[in-house]
């Protein structure tokens, strides 16, 4: 299982990334953007993630299937990932749903997704196909899953990873046999199966499918003449493989790119206002789990050109300072305190104002003597002067969303009704 063929594999893949979700779980965050979209980590979007795993992986023919709210993705994708050429074999499309097949027709499920647009993905001629979720975070190479596809001959492979039964429900649970084929797969099962020797953990699907091309396509035109299936690769395409073929499970502890001294496989859905918080102020640790400084794993996106972060002592005589805390560039931190903050480009925070635990979106404004803790800032709002959050939890809940893990998540609407 460990023989690599040789040939690298990715050069004749194409991965293909969903990102038409909402993400409701994310609340406001996701009110005018899809969650592959959301900021994630300073300078990224969490769809960077998947699509830096990809091009690091050495894949080169990419197609994104946008949706929901798909504006600030789209341009997104247009200002960072615009430099595929096809002289060079190379190819990035982005695919909205566009009634491509029928006139009245949006993206029914994520098989669909793909299916609408067969005559594309066919114009490439890509022997293999690597479909991925573009809203998680982690590093790994795809590589490492192709050549297990092919050195075992499946028909299809998925990404998996153990986690706690009571998360379970959330996902595609599989049990396998010893060479890791897949012989049952429940999709989202209300009472999760455990791993046989390990029942407190169940072993869950990444949404990560591997498939030769042509067999996929069999696959997806079979399931479309199917008038019961909600074509849904969890749901329908999955199942029906798992019964009828060789599905084989691909172990993320195997092949997800490491930091140097972690012993943990970092991956995070970061779907719930608290995941996001956490995994966002997680960057702020003396060493974080995910390293996002690996120059042999880079975490591709656009950025724009900057002027570098500044830290003001200001004119009354109060030091601008960041503990514990990363800051983007064009920040100004002028007579104010950070602590385990995390803040993305184009910040500006003024004197008298202390943030602890704070996720502060681009092009936010904070304005003097503010007291924020545990907060997530949407972009461009604007903290009016002396606002204090995080002392009072149902003065907070009242005015903003207080999420379960007692996180606050303001917007600019949630700031234009205080005080009315
Ligand atoms: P879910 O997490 O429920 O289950 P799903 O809603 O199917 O994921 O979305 C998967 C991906 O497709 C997401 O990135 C989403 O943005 C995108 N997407 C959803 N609907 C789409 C549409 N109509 N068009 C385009 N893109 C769309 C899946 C699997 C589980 C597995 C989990 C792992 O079904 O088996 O365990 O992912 O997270
Ligand atoms: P997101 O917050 O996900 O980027 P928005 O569409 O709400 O989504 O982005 C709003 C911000 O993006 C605004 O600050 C606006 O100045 C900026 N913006 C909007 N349209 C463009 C564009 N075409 N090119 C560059 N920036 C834009």
């Amino acid at each position: 299982m460990n023989s690599r063929v040789g040939h690298p594999l990715a050069r004749d893949a194409m991965a293909y990334v969903l990102a038409g979700g909402r993400g409701s779980r994310l609340k406001e965050l996701t009110d005018t953007r899809a969650k592959p979209a959301v900021y994630f980590g300073g300078k990224t979007r969490i769809i960077d993630f998947a699509l830096s795993n990809a091009l690091n992986s050495g894949i080169r023919r990419i197609g994104v299937a946008t949706q929901y709210k798909a504006h600030s993705l789209i341009r997104h994708l247009h200002q960072g990932w615009n430099f595929f050429r096809p002289e060079r074999n190379e190819s990035f499309d982005v695919l909205p749903a566009s009634q491509r097949v029928s006139e009245t027709q949006w993206y029914e499920g994520t098989a669909d997704a793909v299916y609408q647009n067969i005559d594309i993905i066919e114009s490439y001629a890509p022997e293999y196909m690597i479909i991925l979720a573009g809203d998680h975070i982690y590093k790994m190479d795809y590589e490492q899953m192709l050549q297990q596809h092919v050195n075992e001959g499946a028909d299809i492979t998925i990404g998996c990873l153990e986690v706690p039964v009571e998360e379970a429900k959330g996902f595609g649970v599989m049990h396998v046999d010893a060479s890791d084929r897949i012989v049952d797969f429940v999709e989202k099962p209300a009472n999760p199966p455990g791993i046989p020797g390990n029942e407190s953990m169940s072993l869950a699907s990444m949404g990560i499918y591997v498939f030769k091309t042509k067999f996929l396509f069999d696959c997806l035109i079979r399931d479309a003449a199917d008038p019961t299936s909600s074509r849904d690769f969890g749901k329908d395409i999955v199942p029906y493989i798992v019964k009828n073929g060789k599905a084989v499970a691909h172990r993320f502890s195997k092949s997800c790119v490491r930091a140097s001294n972690e012993e943990e496989s970092y991956w995070r859905d970061v779907g719930t206002i608290d995941a996001y918080w956490q995994a966002n102020i997680d960057l702020t640790a003396v060493v974080p789990d995910l390293d996002i400084y690996d120059k042999s794993w880079p975490i591709w996106s656009y950025s724009e050109v900057t002027p570098p972060a500044k830290f003001v002592h200001d004119d009354e005589n109060r030091r601008g300072s960041a503990i514990s805390s990363v800051v983007s560039g064009d920040c100004i931190i002028s007579g104010s305190q950070l602590y385990k903050s995390l803040l993305f480009t184009g910040v500006r925070a003024n004197s008298y104002s202390r943030l602890e635990g704070a996720v502060i979106l681009p092009q936010v404004y904070i304005g003097r003597h503010a007291r924020l803790r545990n907060v997530i800032i949407d972009h461009g709002v604007r903290i009016p002067e002396g606002l204090v959050v995080g002392e009072d939890p149902e003065h907070d809940a009242r005015r903003f969303r207080r999420s379960e893990g007692g996180i606050c998540l303001i917007t600019q609407a949630m700031i234009d009704k205080l005080d009315n």
